[in-house]
């Protein structure tokens, strides 16, 4: 009920469905890596839970106190098998989980460097400005001010099936750069170094067009709930002719 009601009231929420463990759909190819991690946590998690609860209730049905018998029951310490089950289980299900997190956590901040459009991206309390870069030529940047709406704020104009690279760079506080459906956020810390990996990250856009809400995620003053701007996916031919009229240096 309380997520039911607390989605109702913003509108730049993007429809969660259960198929997708209430997940947005995922406009890169990096949310699929985030989708199947996901299901596979609460899948794991479930089995988890089911297991533990069969077990407890098991115990409180069938190994309950008889009335008749006031000695203790029979001890299980210095039981070797079962304590070696007790330490085993735990650590390979931890392994486990590590494994896959390890795996995908991989594949999410991978930066190759070779990706057609870079975005260099500022955040300020409380707005973004980006610089988009394609093959070399730099367009204007586009910078917002706080809004309460998103459809107002800064919207970064990127094409479908492309890579595309963030840098993430800020001169005040700590922000999170964060598209709901990207199914990715990443702080913007101040004082990173241009050559610091956790500036970077690199996504590989669907051909799912369409315009995103954005938003800051962390707590950063007075009008960080007014940070808030879209990334708007469109087909490459249309974003050549977004470059052709956004050049930086040409006449509008
Ligand atoms: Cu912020």
């Amino acid at each position: 009920m309380l997520l039911a009601t607390a989605t109702a009231c913003a509108n730049d929420v993007p429809e969660a469905n259960w198929s997708r463990g209430l997940l947005p759909d995922h406009v890169t190819e990096q949310g699929d890596v985030v989708q199947s991690l996901w299901n596979g946590a609460w899948i794991a998690a479930l089995a988890t839970g089911a297991v533990v609860i069969v077990l407890i209730l098991w115990a409180a049905i069938f190994h309950r106190k008889r009335k008749a018998k006031a000695e203790l029951p029979p001890q299980v310490r210095y039981n070797l098998p079962i304590e070696m089950l007790y330490t085993l289980i735990p650590l390979v299900m931890v392994s486990v989980f590590f494994f896959f997190t390890a795996r995908d956590s991989d594949v999410l901040t991978r930066v190759d460097g070779n990706a057609p459009v870079k975005v260099k991206v500022e955040a300020f309390q409380w707005s973004w400005r980006f610089t988009t870069t394609v093959n070399g030529k730099t367009l204007q940047p586009v910078a917002g001010v706080p809004v309460s709406d998103y459809k107002q704020g800064p919207q970064l104009v990127l094409p479908t099936k492309s890579k595309i690279e963030f840098d993430l760079s800020t001169d005040d506080v700590i922000h999170s750069f964060w598209v709901p459906e990207f199914l990715f956020k990443r702080d913007v810390i101040p004082g990173l170094s241009e050559d610091n990996p956790g500036r970077k990250f690199e996504i590989t856009t669907l051909d799912r067009p369409g315009v995103f809400a954005g938003r800051c995620a962390e707590l950063c003053g007075v009008d960080h709930s007014r940070m808030l701007f879209s990334v708007k996916l469109v087909p490459q031919a249309e974003f050549d002719q977004y470059i052709a009229t956004h050049q930086a240096g040409s006449a509008q």
